[in-house]
């Protein structure tokens, strides 16, 4: 089959984050996160589990490290536990907590694996949802850059690559309009706050980093849909626009100079979830604060999503048109894969906002195939997963996208959030039981991949 390289310097890994993994939120000085709080709030996980054990990575960081060092992994992006190193959220330091992360990179760095490190993956300290309401108020953002402070100071001698957020869309509406994520709110003004906060936190958090880490690069991580209209109708593009507007431009725009949309602003306004005046909660001044200029823009892409209008009657809509019927293949969270998306998410960030270095901080699938009687895993579903994405993401570098590297989603199954331990997104198999980790096919297929520096593209014919 024919086979695409990869440029030289190009970077292989895998990403997890601290709730999802590390179980052990007892220990040594840890305080609870709004995730404990949530997960242990009957009816909000469909098992019903929580991650107080998860893959009890807090005990078996030795271990990991030598398997993704027996898979060839160049990089791996890891999140910190705010609770564990401001208990209180603010002031007083836990030096067990910033012990644990010291070690566990000095660990990466002997194996020849680049640490990542994510600052905030959701897990916010407790404390300071009840204190102020969490990232509903201001005063979170000034938290967040004491957080990173005493963090990026710890590590900044040996981390030279740090992510301030992950999915602000997931830590704004997720969880405050949608409910289904911690805190579980249900307020789509509290949402848009929210939004404001993290964005605003990122811009403030980003010099600090700098400082306390010579040389490193900083940037943040946006989850993107690739969002389509249903059809050519003026409505259903109205639908995409909105939704695309809601769920990519909210971020990007400030992000990269251009303010919040003007259109999205109008829209929450009409709809009644922005006052007359606007989104007052934006200070003058900080739309330059989050515009900061940041090295890279991390992008998780999983799927796309088709927009049809519910505004007009589904007649003066026009049909369906072929790309959404019928849908392809979707993986066991039921999103579809279509791996073009992250093509062209890729080229837009390139193209339209311009992004100097791009990576791809997130992408995987969940599949549950479990060992077989051998013990092999063939999850042969992921694997096609993964090669087909990293083909996309080969054709989006030809294009001109300034693609740095990418991290699949995840080094090993674990939590997954309202979806508890349901979901496996692994490349290796865990056993909850046992703790016992086993490579499935795809993490071997991925090893060659990074031994290659190249992936095949799937196709018989010779290019
Ligand atoms: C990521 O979230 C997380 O960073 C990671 O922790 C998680 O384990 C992983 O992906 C797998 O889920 O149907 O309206 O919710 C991704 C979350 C997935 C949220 C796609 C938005 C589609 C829109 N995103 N989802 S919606």
């Amino acid at each position: 089959m024919p086979s695409l390289r990869f440029p030289d310097n190009f970077v292989w890994g895998t990403a997890t984050s601290s709730y999802q993994i590390e179980g052990a939120t007892n220990e040594d000085g840890r305080s609870e996160s709004i995730w404990d709080r949530f997960a242990k709030t009957p009816g909000q996980i469909v098992d019903g589990t929580n991650g107080d054990v998860a893959c009890d990575h807090y005990h078996r960081w030795p271990e990991d490290i030598a398997l993704m060092k027996s898979l060839g992994m160049m990089a791996y992006r890891f999140s910190i536990a705010w609770p564990r190193i401001l208990p209180n959220g603010r002031g007083a330091v836990n030096q067990k907590g910033l012990d644990f992360y010291s070690r566990l990179v000095d660990g990466l760095l002997a194996a020849g694996i680049e640490p990542y490190a994510t600052l905030f993956h959701w897990d916010l300290p407790q404390v300071l949802q009840d204190q102020v309401g969490g990232w509903q108020h201001r005063s979170t953002a000034d938290a967040f850059v004491e957080f990173t402070d005493v963090i990026s100071r710890k590590l900044g001698d040996r981390v030279k690559k740090w992510i301030t957020h992950n999915e602000p869309w997931c830590t704004a509406f997720l969880s405050y309009e949608k409910g289904i994520h911690a805190p579980g709110m249900r307020d789509f003004k509290k949402a848009l706050a929210v939004s404001h906060h993290l964005l605003l936190s990122h811009g403030l958090a980003v010099p600090v980093v700098r400082q306390n880490c010579p040389g490193a690069e900083v940037g943040i991580t946006l989850n993107m849909n690739y969002a389509m209209p249903a059809s050519p109708s003026a409505a259903d593009y109205d639908a995409c626009r909105h939704y695309d507007g809601y769920f990519n431009r909210w971020f990007l725009d400030p992000l990269y100079g251009r303010r919040y949309p003007a259109d999205m602003i109008e829209d929450y306004i009409a709809l009644g979830h922005l006052p007359p005046e606007g989104l007052t909660v934006c200070k003058p001044g900080d739309l330059d604060i989050i515009a900061t200029q940041c090295d890279f823009l991390g992008l998780n892409y999983y799927s796309r999503a088709v927009l049809r209008s519910s505004k007009v009657p589904e007649e003066q809509n026009l049909p369906r048109t072929v790309h959404v019927a019928p849908l392809s293949e979707q993986t066991e969270m039921q999103w579809e894969v279509y791996p073009e998306g992250l093509r062209r998410l890729l080229l837009r960030l390139h193209v339209e906002y311009g992004v100097p270095k791009l990576y791809v901080t997130e992408n995987g699938a969940a599949y549950s195939t479990e060992p077989d009687k051998d013990g092999r895993i063939p999850d042969t579903r992921r694997l096609q997963f993964l090669r087909d994405h990293f083909v996309a993401a080969r054709r989006a570098m030809d294009a001109g996208a300034p693609l740095a590297g990418y991290f699949v989603w995840s080094l090993m199954d674990n939590y997954e959030w309202d979806r508890g331990y349901s979901q496996r997104f692994g490349i290796v198999w865990v056993d909850y039981e046992t703790q016992r980790r086993i490579p499935k096919d795809s993490a071997l297929w991925y090893k060659g991949v990074i031994a290659a520096n190249a992936v095949d593209d799937g196709s018989s014919q010779a290019t």
